[in-house]
């Protein structure tokens, strides 16, 4: 808990310094020579609990910094997301943010925001573009972190074990950074030790629905599954319903894995059915709207903010829940 309490107070120093610096140039209450500051903010979809949170949260922080919002959700494509932000440059706002839905094919857009002047700031993914003047600063988790993480914790799970662990993993959506970051980072932890075994992987488009057929597919097909590695909770709570209709008790027949640590997966492994959550973290809508005013304002701001967070086992989860925000 102490570890959760001191992350804690590491990101609201860091919200703090940012907004102590962008007082600088611009003005606190999203005002910029007089002129309130617009944003288009152009997000994934509406697939997942994070996502649901983490829409709310750049809502209600641009409401609170007086930042008009102009929204859209692309429903996971990125054509859509690509119209938005043509359409933003067309608007003429001040700034662009954007959660990149797959990674690759945004330069020729890119390119666009940043021939018409309008800066761009990336929130939650990446983009993979060899022009990183494209972008002024990416504020987000660090995937291959969390993907070692979860990788860590089976490692230690299995300790001292010899005979072979099947596991399933259930992708995120494909070409998507959270997908191949946290496969990566995964996977270069587990394999040191081949008793490891990955002996089936599919997209579940960090959906339940998805995660359940998908995991009703992994179970017809594998005689033996051992642990589940879910991208993300949805998709793990949508495998837990597969896993009991087959018969079986998730948590124990078949350990699971989890990323995010949302709400309902914390009720999950207080009964017992997730195993370990690592913890990504969707409240990034103050420290965004924060960025946006010292990019607005022509402060020099890092390239890179990572968020800060933490891994939850069952006992931890359960007593988190009852204070737990998304
Ligand atoms: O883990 C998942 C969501 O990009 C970090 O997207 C985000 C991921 C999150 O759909 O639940």
């Amino acid at each position: 808990m102490s570890k959760r309490v001191a992350a804690s107070l590491v990101a609201g120093a860091m919200v703090v310094a940012l907004s102590a610096c962008g007082s600088g140039g611009g003005s606190a209450d999203g005002k910029d020579s007089g002129h309130k500051l617009t944003v288009g903010f152009s997000q994934v979809g509406a697939e997942s609990g994070w996502r649901t949170a983490n829409t709310k949260s750049v809502q209600d922080a641009a409401k609170k910094a007086g930042i008009t919002l102009k929204f859209s959700d692309a429903q996971q494509k990125q054509e859509n997301q690509i119209k938005a932000i043509r359409s933003f440059i067309q608007q003429k706002v001040d700034v662009i943010a954007f959660s990149p839905v797959v990674e690759s094919g945004w330069d020729t857009v890119l390119k666009e925001a940043k021939d018409a002047h309008i800066p761009v700031v990336l929130t939650d993914r990446a983009v993979d573009s060899k022009d990183d003047s494209l972008y002024v600063s990416f504020l987000g988790s660090d995937f291959v972190e969390e993907g070692k993480r979860a990788g860590d914790w089976l490692v230690k799970e299995y300790q001292g074990r010899t005979d072979p662990v099947n596991i399933v993993e259930l992708q995120g959506t494909t070409g998507s950074a959270p997908a191949n970051d946290r496969k990566s980072g995964f996977t270069d932890v587990i394999k040191a030790d081949a008793k490891f075994k990955i002996v089936a992987s599919q997209t579940g488009d960090f959906t339940r629905a998805k995660g359940k057929e998908v995991m009703q597919a992994f179970l017809k097909s594998q005689p033996k599954i051992d642990v589940l590695y879910a991208h993300n909770d949805d998709m793990a709570l949508g495998a837990i319903q597969a896993i009991e209709e087959a018969g079986k008790k998730p948590g124990v027949d078949i350990k699971i894995i989890s990323v995010d640590g949302v709400k309902d997966a914390f009720t999950a492994m207080s009964q017992g059915k997730i195993n370990v959550d690592v913890e990504c973290n969707p409240l990034l809508g103050d420290q965004l709207m924060d960025l946006v005013k010292k990019v607005k304002a022509g402060e020099q701001v890092p390239r890179r903010i990572k968020t800060q967070e933490g891994v939850f086992t069952q006992d931890q989860a359960a007593a988190a829940l009852p204070t737990r925000q998304y």
